[in-house]
């Protein structure tokens, strides 16, 4: 089916259906070091997206509800004080949690006289096709006056292919803490990018999971009905696909620790038995021993006095926090 209104940014594949990402140097790179690792992108096929998705609903995973408490309390809030602007979401999924917002931003919009001709648009941006087609057709059906592009791509390629923002203001969001999913040196990369797509005055909106104690964090992350560990595990199917590879899942059990020292949660994949794999599109053979890891994700924990001067070495400056009251997750609002 076709869809108006979603553009494919990558250049290799116009395919809305598929997942991006399939060069695979990554992927050669990290099982041929020693720890090994994958990259966490290639967790987000259409069948990983899913189970994210239900992750998102599992009573230990706190970061989406909490983060929806309070998009939910202080919407209305973040939208008064940027006023009516584009809204640019990075890593949209399913775009659950943006309806607070976009119900706030539509409010804000109506608001104004007739004589400012304004119009509310929303540009959702993943890599995964599936679900932002199905994101796109459900928001022009629930909001008539909303004008939705949804950009299938890389956050990288989104950027790039924004631009400046001419005439009116922008706000670009990342909710759900995902910036915890990049290490310090990508993050901050991240950062400038985000930076270099807003004009002075824009905003950018950021979600991120706080520090808080590791029996709390290690359940988020090792659920009892074992999807997480059917998130891990599906990055291998995905690879198989990818690239004819013959990973066995059963070979594979799936560990979260909580790290201390880096702050961070680590998401390992351990080998059961001795066994070899290949890769064959990448022409790649690893040997896997009993018990070896495969890191596969790590998801960093904040600190609100941290965050915000590393927003400001990227010349975001912080304008206002919201939290839970139990501070388990922050919402930062800053402007360029
Ligand atoms: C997408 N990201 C913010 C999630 C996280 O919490 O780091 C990914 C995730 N991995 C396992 N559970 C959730």
């Amino acid at each position: 089916m076709t869809v108006k209104h979603l553009k494919v940014l990558h250049q290799h594949n116009s395919d809305v259906n598929q997942v991006i990402y399939k060069d695979g140097d990554d992927v050669i790179e990290g099982l041929t070091q020693n720890p090994k690792t994958l990259p966490a992108k290639y967790f987000y096929d259409d069948r990983g997206s899913e189970l994210f998705e239900q992750i998102c609903d599992l009573p230990e995973y706190y970061p989406t509800r909490t983060e929806a408490l309070i998009l939910k309390q202080y919407a209305d809030e973040i939208a008064t004080i940027t006023g009516s602007c584009e809204l640019v979401e990075l890593g949209s999924g399913s775009s659950t949690k943006t309806h607070y917002l976009l119900d706030a931003y539509q409010k804000v919009t109506n608001s104004l006289t007739e004589s400012i001709p304004d119009t509310f648009s929303y540009i959702p941006i993943d890599v995964s096709g599936g679900i932002l087609k199905t994101t796109v057709l459900h928001l022009q059906d629930k909001y008539h006056d909303l004008s939705v592009e949804g950009l299938l791509g890389t956050y990288e390629e989104a950027l790039l292919h924004l631009g400046k923002n001419h005439g009116r203001s922008r706000m670009i969001f990342f909710l759900g803490s995902s910036i915890g999913n990049f290490n310090q040196a990508e993050s901050n990369d991240f950062l400038s990018k985000v930076s270099h797509a807003l004009t002075k005055g824009d905003y950018f909106l950021l979600g991120i999971d706080l520090q808080k104690p590791k029996e709390i964090l290690e359940a988020a992350y090792n659920d009892s009905q074992e999807v997480t560990a059917a998130f891990n595990l599906n990055m291998l199917a995905h690879l198989n696909w990818c690239f004819q590879g013959n990973f066995d899942l059963n070979l594979f059990t799936h560990q979260a620790i909580y790290n201390e020292v880096d702050r961070q949660i680590e998401m390992y994949l351990y080998t059961k038995s001795s066994h070899q794999v290949s890769l064959d599109i990448l022409d790649l053979k690893i040997q896997l021993e009993t018990g070896e890891s495969i890191l596969t994700e790590i998801s960093r924990k904040f600190d609100l006095e941290a965050i915000q001067v590393q927003l400001r070495s990227q010349g975001l400056e912080t304008v206002k926090i919201w939290t839970d009251p139990q501070q388990w997750f922050g919402l930062v609002l800053c402007q360029v």
